[in-house]
């Protein structure tokens, strides 16, 4: 049912870039000046994702639709304010929103793919107890390699517009697998390798919670739907998001090119900000043995800013308003947990952060992203090792990614191979430009 829909879609899709480029393929798309070989390439528009795009104001849209409509519109499960993770990837591989039966056909696939082989159970035991949780989880999706289709059949003679179908048979696998994989190294790191099998009754985000023991818990059940979707995708320009597509932009398999993934998101500036944000906050509770008054706060961040430190949770590359899922996790927590006291030092420095970022004046943004209350939610639900926290948000980033990946095969997207010059070739060619 999903090849054929894809398939479709696909041959619609690869007739409408070969004109385009027939057609308009010298239209400019903006200026290189010299600035963006030396700040990260922002601001100009190199890559395509026709799955998600973040607006610098309203932030993450999903096919279009704003990341809110989304948690509105996808089929949710009985006696739950928000979506199945099936239907989010239905509409993610699809641009459309699925029906309750297609997000159950997404749902059921994982469930059929979702068991581990038993010798990335062992290599995840072996590991050292001081190992980053997310280096296991990286480890444990580049230790699913072997079983790669794409892999297999290109050693076979698969066509290269061909290449989207194994790597849609790898995208199901891996992310039926990740609840599992991240509940497996839960449990080996802070619950004395109490493993709990999956139960195939739940659906996919349920599921995690069940695994790490956490089953009963309806609020964290939920809280896990909204945050793994939240988490999905969020354009192919950030660090994870790229580094997968560049990746895989040889060839490399989604198993190679999600592990690499992981291994951006690892990254204190990227994924690991949620960790940071959550021990920051610790640190303020601690200072102040419980949530500061305002002034005491202000203090607190100024002080630390003039340490040289960044504020996690603060700050985008692309957005310059406070973003969306930031306020919808903030929602969850004013309904499930207002008067937490994790949460409150959340609340208050969203109130008073922003107008001291402006006034210290560097950051291009001073509003919070998704980092700077997901870890307090967490907390609260009893997820207190805010190590995983970096993980909890690969569970969700994997499913954008892989999407994409599926799209970059279809759409046949070449090698990626920007030229690189040395300071001499910049000076020569200023000379050569006066
Ligand atoms: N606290 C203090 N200083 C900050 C800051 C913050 N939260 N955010 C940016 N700045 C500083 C930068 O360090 C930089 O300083 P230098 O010129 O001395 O290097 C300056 O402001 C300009 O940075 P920018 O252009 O505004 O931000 P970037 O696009 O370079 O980086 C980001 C964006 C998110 C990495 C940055 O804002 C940051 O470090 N934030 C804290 C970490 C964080 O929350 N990361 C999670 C991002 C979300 C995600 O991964 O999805």
């Amino acid at each position: 049912m999903l090849n054929d829909i894809l398939n479709q879609k696909i041959i619609d899709k690869r007739e409408r870039i070969a004109k385009l480029l027939t057609a308009q393929g010298q239209v400019k798309f903006g200026e290189v000046n010299l600035h963006h070989l030396f700040d990260g390439d922002r601001g100009l528009d190199l890559l395509i994702s026709d799955i998600s795009f973040v607006d610098e104001e309203k932030g993450l849209h999903l096919h279009g639709i704003p990341i809110r409509q989304v948690i509105e519109l996808l089929p949710k499960p009985p006696n739950s304010g928000f979506p199945l993770a099936g239907g989010l990837y239905f509409l993610l591989l699809t641009g459309e929103i699925p029906t309750l039966n297609q997000a159950m056909f997404i749902e059921n696939e994982w469930k059929k793919r979702m068991f581990l082989p038993e010798y990335v159970y062992k290599m995840l035991d072996t590991m050292p107890a001081n190992e980053h949780p997310m280096t296991m989880f990286s480890q444990a999706i580049l230790a699913l390699q072997s079983t790669s289709e794409f892999a297999r059949r290109y050693s076979d003679d698969l066509q290269k517009h061909d290449f989207w179908i194994p790597t849609l048979e790898d995208a199901l696998n891996l992310t039926a697998k990740l609840p599992l994989i991240a509940s497996v190294i839960y449990n080996i790191k802070y619950r004395h390798s109490d493993l709990i099998p999956p139960n195939t009754e739940m659906d996919w985000s349920a599921n995690f919670t069940y695994m790490i023991g956490k089953g009963w818990d309806v609020h964290y059940q939920e809280l896990c739907r909204l945050f793994f979707i939240l988490h999905s995708d969020q354009g192919t320009g950030n660090v994870s998001g790229h580094t997968a597509i560049l990746v895989n932009s040889a060839l490399s398999d989604i198993f190679y090119s999600c592990s690499a993934a992981m291994n951006g998101l690892a990254g204190p500036l990227h994924g690991r900000a949620n960790q940071d944000c959550l021990a920051w906050i610790l640190e303020i509770r601690n200072h102040f043995g419980g949530c500061p008054a305002k002034p005491e706060l202000k203090k607190f961040i100024w002080d630390y800013l003039k340490r040289g430190k960044i504020i996690p949770g603060y700050g985008h590359p692309v957005l310059r308003k406070t973003d969306p899922r930031f306020t919808l996790q903030l929602e969850f927590g004013r309904k499930y947990c207002p008067i937490d006291e994790l949460f409150k030092i959340v609340e208050m420095v969203y109130e008073v952060a922003p107008g001291i970022l402006q006034k210290h004046g560097k950051a291009k943004n001073p509003y919070p992203n998704i980092d700077a209350v997901s870890g307090s939610l967490q907390y609260y639900c009893g997820v207190r090792e805010f190590n995983f926290y970096p993980v909890l948000f690969g569970i969700g980033r994997v499913l954008g990614i892989t999407a994409n990946l599926v799209w970059s095969r279809a759409l046949m997207m070449p090698l990626e191979r920007p030229q690189s010059i040395t300071l001499d070739m910049v000076d020569q060619r200023i000379k050569d430009q006066s």
